[in-house]
């Protein structure tokens, strides 16, 4: 990527200059088959047709009965949307789809070890196996509306049936990352009072059958301690019949699911009808605290809004075959591999493994196989992919129309790779920027008819509204070169309803910030707050920077640092501890731990050890540290806050900027001094960083 030179940055404003990329036009043979080519759909959805227009993603499901309000706006910031409107989940990703399309296949699902065939399960045997499901879940697990339940499961169709089936009852999901540890898990149940918990006992991964539910025991203990009891815990088993998992079953709450389901054969349940503005599930967050936020998503406008995301963006038609690689445990799999494909009637693959077992050529083996037509990932995964088979994708035969690339920026080499040789110069590439808090997108590029450019997620998405304030709430102009707070100035069918259990944090997170009135009900008056860095093109792109708070993306994947910090503190020997990104080729961030001792201790090799294993073991792997420093003390404002822009700097090379505020700037140097001949030892100097990334690290913190 060419970049001008001189960057300058302030604690209000980030100012970034970089040539603009070329834009890329969609090929006619995309254009020729697109949902959306009339330029008229977006007058269709500008403010002026704001909120209505909405009822063209909504006329995309099967009502119950109609709503009488598209958007009730009389309790400000808890938007309601589709207001009277009554539907079921479950019966539009499933039943609706039986009379014309009973034995295409729902899902396709492709096993890690490649000699186990992939397994298709067609709309009508999806339909037995959420209603036997629902059955067990409501009969045995004696679950009703309005509850809640946890999930721990992998990438097994065994998830999608276990959250139709809860969709089917109008019971909570609440999919926990399978990556993530036991004790992630119990703070989840606890937070949303599960009292039933769903897992596996093991899966793949990487050739290995991993030993999944002894995380389930840890799960149910940790609950207790924060005071919520687990009745049941529902074993699926990766080959029915085995159990794979050397964690006994505890008589009276463990039971396998598959012999429990011999009593439920060819049930069938009623789809309950709900309001739209019912619960669909919680999907948990890292913020700025160390407690999860469990994002609550709605029923209609949830639904609505992925449906016409996915038609539109994803461009899905009934008859593509659609992969999206993502874990399902993450937002981009509950909204872009579940609910949106499966409510359009397409057929959606889930593969259980890793992109690159046994060798890089694995996922073109399974695009060959399976004749995928949309391809979906985030940049972390083509960044891998790219570096171990660079050629690989040449070597087989299939043809994408279509590829997203989402979790976040891609850089503009990495985004020409996936064009050139993944997309193999055909497919078209939707860049889609959005959060766990959104529902589905935000911004990309409506693909047949917008332009794509590469590093640039595009212009706001059809009904959204995006801009750009400073610090004062001044709006930062298009093409001004300037970066700040990137906003959304409208409610949406997708946002989230609240945090659980904590609405007064809903409010301040995403509203407070830039709230005009707080005694008004104009939606005008609430812009949301994404918490994100970004920057708009004087075409009207946006290109995203990253998180302005204390969250750092690796691989795609929020990690809060202060849940990162609280299990570095879970270390006896330790005092003190700060979490920091630093660039990771293929990660894209990665995190690195800096602690102190407690008084009277000296450094050992082993702390560090005891550190990164304290944050795997509470957090998951994908959170394990690139590297521990043990440090003397941290650099400290005078009022005792740890400056973490000041370690970041230090890990990642750059200047760490203003140090008069510490009271123990001589700290720095030290530090400095100790990480970075370290690092130079260990061959782990970054390459030089480019103006969004400076500008990222020199913010990161700031709201210290
Ligand atoms: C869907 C998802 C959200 C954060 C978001 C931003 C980053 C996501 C991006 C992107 C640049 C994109 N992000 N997509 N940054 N370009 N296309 O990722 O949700 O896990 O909640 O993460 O990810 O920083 O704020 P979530």
């Amino acid at each position: 990527m060419a970049v001008e030179k001189d960057v300058q940055v302030s604690e209000a404003q980030i100012a970034v200059h970089w040539r603009e990329e070329e834009f890329y036009h969609p090929p006619a043979t995309f254009i020729a088959q697109a949902n959306a080519t009339d330029p008229a759909i977006f007058q269709r959805f500008s403010e002026e047709h704001f909120p209505e227009c909405f009822k063209e993603y909504a006329d995309l499901l099967t009502w119950d009965a109609y709503w009488h309000t598209t958007l009730d706006t009389s309790n400000p910031p808890f938007w309601k949307w589709f207001v009277g409107g009554r539907l079921n989940a479950s019966y539009n990703c499933v039943d609706r789809h039986l009379a014309t399309s009973r034995n295409k296949a729902a899902l396709i699902w492709v096993p890690e070890p490649e000699d186990q065939d992939p397994r298709a399960i067609t709309y009508q045997e999806l339909y037995c196996r959420v209603n036997e499901f629902a059955a067990l879940l409501r009969d045995f697990a004696g679950l009703k509306t309005g509850d809640r339940i946890t999930f721990h499961l992998p990438m097994v169709p065994e998830l999608p049936v276990s959250m139709l089936a809860c969709a089917r009852l109008g019971v909570i999901h609440s999919e926990v990352f399978g990556g993530f540890s036991g004790i992630a898990c119990g703070e989840r149940i606890a937070d949303s009072a599960s009292h039933i918990l769903v897992t596996m006992d093991g899966y793949y991964r990487n050739g290995e059958l991993i030993d999944h539910k002894a995380k389930a025991d840890e799960a149910v203990a940790k609950a207790r301690v924060l005071g919520v009891e687990v009745d049941k815990v529902l074993v699926w088993r990766r080959h029915p019949g085995q159990y794979a998992s050397k964690s006994r079953l505890v008589r009276g709450r463990d039971f396998f699911v598959d012999e429990l389901l011999s009593d439920y054969r060819g049930r069938v349940v009623e789809p309950v009808s709900m309001p739209a503005e019912a619960p669909l599930f919680l999907m948990y967050t890292s913020g700025t605290t160390a407690r999860p936020k469990g994002c609550q998503h709605s029923t209609g406008g949830y639904l609505a809004y992925v449906a016409g995301t996915s038609k539109y963006y994803q461009d899905i038609h009934p008859g593509d075959t659609y992969w999206c690689l993502a874990d399902i445990g993450w937002i981009t799999g509950h909204s872009y591999i579940v609910y949106g494909p499966l409510a359009l009637g397409t057929t959606s693959v889930i593969y259980e493994g890793v992109p690159t077992y046994p060798d890089p050529g694995r996922p073109w083996r399974i695009a060959e196989r399976l004749g995928v037509t949309i391809f979906h990932t985030a940049p972390t995964t083509i960044r891998m992919l790219r570096k171990l088979g660079p050629d690989e994708p040449k070597k087989y035969r299939y043809r994408f129309k279509h590829m997203t690339t989402v979790g976040e920026p891609i850089e503009p080499e990495v985004w020409r790779w996936y064009h050139d040789i993944v997309g193999k110069g055909t497919a078209v590439i939707v860049d889609t920027w959005w959060q766990t808090e959104n529902g589905g997108f935000l911004c990309s590029t409506l693909p047949a008819l917008q332009p794509m450019k590469p590093g640039s997620c595009g212009p706001g998405v059809l009904g959204i509204y995006p801009v750009i304030y400073d610090e004062n709430g001044r709006v930062v102009e298009a093409g001004s070169g300037r970066a700040g707070n990137i906003c959304i100035r409208n409610p949406w069918p997708g946002i989230f309803q609240t945090v659980w259990g904590q609405p007064e944090r809903f409010v301040q997170i995403y509203y407070e910030k830039y709230c005009q009135n707080k005694t008004s009900t104009d939606w005008h008056d609430w812009p949301y707050f994404a918490g994100d860095g970004a920057l708009k093109a004087a075409d009207g792109y946006f290109r995203i920077l990253g998180r302005v708070d204390d969250v750092i993306n690796v691989a795609g994947h929020r990690l809060g640092t202060k849940e990162l910090e609280s299990a570095s503190l879970t270390v006896d020997e330790v005092a003190e501890a700060a979490a920091v990104p630093v660039l990771d080729e293929l990660r894209g961030r990665a995190v690195e731990i800096y602690v102190s001792l407690k008084p009277g201790l000296a450094p050992r090799a082993d702390f560090e050890e005891k550190v990164a294993r304290a944050i795997e073991t509470q957090i998951g792997k994908i959170a394990r540290p690139k590297n521990v420093w043990i440090v003397p003390d941290m650099p400290k404002t005078r009022s005792g806050k740890i400056m973490r822009r000041v370690i970041a700097g230090i890990s990642n090379f750059t200047d760490v900027g203003d140090t008069s505020t510490l009271a123990n700037p001589e700290i720095v140097d030290e530090i400095r001094r100790h990480v970075q001949a370290e690092k130079v030892a260990r061959g782990e100097v970054p390459r030089e960083l480019s103006p969004q990334e400076l500008a990222e690290i020199k913010a990161f913190g700031r709201v210290e």
